[in-house]
């Protein structure tokens, strides 16, 4: 757990700095949701007076790290392999815990190393509630090798593993955590700022396993613009394709944003070319994100009025 790199700006038990998670002059891409997600983390890292040891299987960002003896982040990092994060980190946080240092143990992971390769031991994390906090910035592809589908890309993507667009829907990743009881997990989003500093602050403020998801927009491979990474994120929680809620304890819901009734899903889709337009259902899908508020609401016990 400390610090041999020699040229970190973080020290364990220091809080962060403005900088010190992720710094300037890392190679990610423009617009990359990733590069926002962990900046807006560092803030509220720094904000809490918090210090954190990072824990990054392969993706897009251990790529980040750079090349030895250089690192673009300023807290230590530990590279695993892609299935084992969640116990790398459990063992860290065990050793942590034993020796009353300060600090937390952060996995930090694509929607590949979470809905798929690490599966088997995020599972394991969960179950044994481990005192970490896992992050999952989800670009719903494999980024880095090149844009293949997991299973958190949404029916209809166009991938290099998926040429005529992905038949599958994406998977529920909150609906399993949750299944394991854990005492958080949370869906976060760039677009909404408060609700996730708010979302990460919850998180510190609590032990055991915590997990947050955050949609995590990649121009590269969602063939978007730069510039449109974080309206199609907004889109993305206005029109019900991703919903912002959190989940205490397996069993207490509750919504963060509403749908504003007036975004449509059809703008999210029109702006990524990883869509084709005519292979897109509108009704279905609208359907289909009336229908998960309904469950979700009636999870929250917020509206309990029979779904029509
Ligand atoms: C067991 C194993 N299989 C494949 C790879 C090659 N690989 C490295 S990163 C990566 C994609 C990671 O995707 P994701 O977790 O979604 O993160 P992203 O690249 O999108 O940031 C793959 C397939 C590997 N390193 N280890
Ligand atoms: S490929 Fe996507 S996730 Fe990876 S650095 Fe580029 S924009 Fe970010």
């Amino acid at each position: 757990m400390s610090a041999t790199a020699g040229k970190l700006e973080q020290l364990p038990g220091l809080p962060c700095t403005e900088e010190c998670l992720l710094r300037a002059g890392n190679t990610n891409c423009g617009g990359c949701g990733m590069s926002t997600g962990l900046t807006m983390l560092g803030r509220a890292l720094r904000d809490a007076g918090e210090t954190c040891t990072l824990v990054i299987p392969a993706c897009c960002g251990i790529v980040t790290a750079g090349a030895f003896p250089t690192t673009s982040y300023g807290v230590p990092t530990v590279a695993t392999t892609f299935a084992s994060a969640p116990a790398v980190a459990s063992g860290l946080a065990s050793i942590r815990d034993l020796n009353g240092e300060p600090g937390q143990v952060i996995c930090w992971a694509g929607d590949g190393g979470t809905y798929d390769i690490g599966l088997a031991t995020l599972s394991a994390a969960a179950e044994r509630n481990e005192n970490i906090i896992y992050f999952c910035y989800d670009n719903e592809i494999y980024g880095n090798t090149g844009g293949q589908r997991s299973s958190s890309t949404p029916a209809a993507a166009h991938t290099t593993t998926t040429p005529w667009g992905k038949a599958e829907d994406k998977k529920d990743i909150v609906s399993i955590m949750a299944a394991h009881r854990i005492p958080y997990a949370a869906t976060l989003s760039i677009a909404h700022p408060e609700d996730f500093a708010d979302k990460i602050k919850q998180a510190l403020s609590m032990t055991g396993m915590r997990f947050l998801l955050i949609h995590s927009p990649c121009p590269t491979g969602w063939k978007s613009e730069p510039a449109d990474s974080v309206e199609l994120v907004r889109i993305a929680v206005n029109s019900g394709l991703f919903p912002l809620y959190e989940v205490f304890h397996g069993l207490d819901y509750k919504i963060n944003v509403e749908p504003d009734g007036t975004t449509d899903p059809a703008d999210y889709f029109s702006r990524q070319k990883r869509f084709h337009p005519d292979e897109i259902d509108l009704e279905a899908t609208r359907k289909r994100c009336e229908n998960r508020f309904n469950q979700l609401r009636a999870l929250a016990r917020i509206n309990l009025a029979p779904v029509s």
